[in-house]
């Protein structure tokens, strides 16, 4: 039966599992979007490409699977460019697909052509691979090497251009081939590397497990549960990976912004790390914490691109493969071994829960929740993290608050949706959107979503709050206010003194969320005093409807006394490394 290619171009994807698109169509795109929403994928147009490209990476993010990002041609794609970038910085497989003229339209030679660029040359050098559908018949082979070379090595985002003479053109072929005919899905590691590696783990006196966001993405926790449990060992996090295993939330703290993992890491004699970039967060495996005991310490590291072992630390046992082969190859390696437990590891699970109780109480000492005293960031977070739904989805943005999250949350969130390496602010509502909108696609369940976010952050896509409320997403939106870029307003004070001048980086003091977010059909909460933000963020799950809760927080307090910032500052400590 003769298919249209964008209706091809739908079978492939679905084949890869794939039942979400993101974007807003133009004629190039009405048939597909018409064509997908009759086969029954979630259809989401945003406000803007860019929030499309983030809702696609937050898709892929929580699904494990390619996401499809839409921009039309011309200023539909350019605008994709900012989530492009970071789905490459942070190894997340989207395919962005975007329209063009028709290739003679483009190839002849004129000025003044409508909504026309040459596409590619914007954004080859940001993605694995750039294609462009010529003819009709490399639709298979071009949609495909996007999948193969986005889900493969270290994922990444992928772009292809569909110009609009091929759009229509019909295919008369088989069913698309599945997956695993066409890429390496789910591939192991070398045997004898396994081996080697299941050697120095029973040999080890005080090995640890090094998680990063990877065991997410690839949606493996219930394995590396597994495996943390016949290693019996400390769970160190890194700071890209705080999503929260579910069953080993007791044992798991984070790098850097827990001492009982900083005290778990300088113990340690053997690293297993699985799914990290072992980048500048964890100061590379190689120093600061991992200085002591480096002569002793093995690694062992589960990576997809051979490419990348050894290049920031030395490595013992590389097991080269996808992390649903290799973690079930250990599991299988160390069954009839387990390990007793760690000497260390009820000290670590003690000393690293009481240190997050110290906190917390700490926090109520900062502001006293009568009002009179403004809002402490620490408390804003501790009462917001402490009514974190169940099962729920955290999505994080902004800047000082995000520091504070680090050391302050109280809640231990299977997903937590938020860009570590690229530091792109603005991303949480989109990534809100996507990552409930996919995770409902995929499962059927509307999980609630809670994005914990400071101000201006929130300002940039802050019109997908439209769409969060015309797909009834449970999502509530809790937003620090305190009218400036915090985290610029602290360099500023740590540049040249306090009291300096500071410019570009306050904004007005009049602006009020909660009615903002009224106007779009929101449930909206203003709160002033640190005892009220958590029966506020009650009322607005209980509103049924998408909730926007404004939090007046302490200016000062925000840009002056962000806790561990010294630590932060040792990521990036420039040319040291
Ligand atoms: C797209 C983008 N622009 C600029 C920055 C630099 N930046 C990092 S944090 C920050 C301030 C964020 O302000 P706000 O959202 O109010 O958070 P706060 O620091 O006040 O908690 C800025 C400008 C960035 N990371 N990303």
């Amino acid at each position: 039966m003769a298919t249209p290619v964008y209706k091809r171009i739908l079978e492939l994807l679905e084949a890869e599992g794939i039942n979400t698109l993101f974007g807003i169509p133009d004629p190039n795109f009405v048939h597909m979007f018409r064509e997908a929403e009759r086969r029954g994928w979630t259809v989401v147009a945003p406000h803007h490409e860019a929030a499309a490209g983030f809702m696609a990476e937050a898709a892929s993010r929580i699904t494990g699977k390619p996401a499809l990002a839409i921009g039309t041609l011309g200023p539909g794609i350019a605008n994709a460019a900012p989530a492009i970038q970071c789905a490459l910085v942070e190894n997340s497989p989207v395919i962005f697909l975007s329209g063009q003229r028709a290739r003679v339209t483009e190839q002849r030679v004129r000025r003044g052509r409508i909504q026309f660029v040459k596409q590619t040359p914007l954004f080859e050098n940001s993605v694995k691979y750039a294609a462009s559908i010529e003819y009709a018949d490399q639709t298979d082979e071009i949609i495909q090497e996007g999948v193969r070379r986005a889900m493969g090595g270290t994922p990444g985002p992928v772009y292809i251009e569909y110009p609009a003479h091929v759009i229509l053109e019909e295919l008369d072929l088989p069913a698309p081939l599945p997956p695993s005919r066409y890429r390496l899905v789910n591939q192991g590691a070398d045997v004898d590397k396994v081996a080697e590696a299941a050697k120095l783990i029973r040999e080890a006196k005080n090995p640890i497990l090094l998680v990063g966001h990877a065991v997410h993405t690839t949606r493996m926790g219930e394995q590396v549960k597994e495996l943390a449990k016949l290693m019996n060992c400390p769970v160190i996090q890194t700071s890209g990976g705080t999503s929260y295993i579910p069953g080993l939330e007791d044992r798991t703290f984070q790098y850097v912004f827990s001492n009982a993992s900083i005290e778990a890491v300088t113990e340690s004699d053997l690293c297993l790390a699985l799914g990290t970039e072992l980048g500048e967060p964890v100061h590379y495996g190689r120093w600061r914490y991992w200085m002591k005991n480096e002569a002793i310490r093995k690694w062992i590291y589960v990576e997809q691109d051979p490419a990348a072992i050894g290049v920031n630390r030395p490595i013992d046992v590389p097991l080269v493969g996808d992390l649903r082969g290799v973690v079930p190859q250990l599991v299988a390696a160390l069954k009839d071994t387990p390990r007793a437990p760690a000497p260390g590891l009820e000290a670590f699970m003690r000393d690293g829960q009481a240190e997050l109780d110290q906190l917390a109480q700490e926090s109520l000492t900062k502001s006293d929740g009568t009002g009179d005293v403004p809002i402490h960031t620490s408390r804003f977070v501790v009462e917001s993290t402490k009514v974190f739904p169940k099962d729920g989805i955290l999505i994080r943005d902004g800047g000082a608050t995000v520091i504070f999250q680090w050391t302050y949350s109280q809640c231990k969130p299977h997903d937590v949706i938020w860009n570590q390496n690229f530091g792109h602010i603005g991303t949480g509502l989109p990534y809100a959107t996507g990552a409930m909108l996919a995770d409902r696609a995929a499962t059927g369940k509307s999980r609630p979503g809670m994005l914990i976010t400071s101000d201006s952050s929130f300002m940039f896509h802050i019109a997908e709050l439209e769409t969060a409320v015309r797909e009834n997403l449970p999502l509530v939106c809790v937003v620090g206010v305190d009218n400036q870029w915090g985290l610029e307003v602290g360099v500023y004070k740590r540049t040249f003194g306090q009291g300096s001048e500071e410019t570009g980086v306050h904004w007005s003091k009049g602006v009020r969320f909660d009615k903002v977010a009224e106007g779009f059909g929101c449930h909206g909460e203003y709160v002033t005093k640190a005892e009220d933000i958590a029966p506020a963020i009650e009322r607005a799950y209980a509103s049924g409807k998408v909730g926007v809760v404004h939090v007046v927080i302490d200016p000062k307090a925000n840009s002056e006394e962000m806790p561990k910032y010294p630590e932060f500052r040792t990521w990036y400590a420039e040319g040291s490394q």
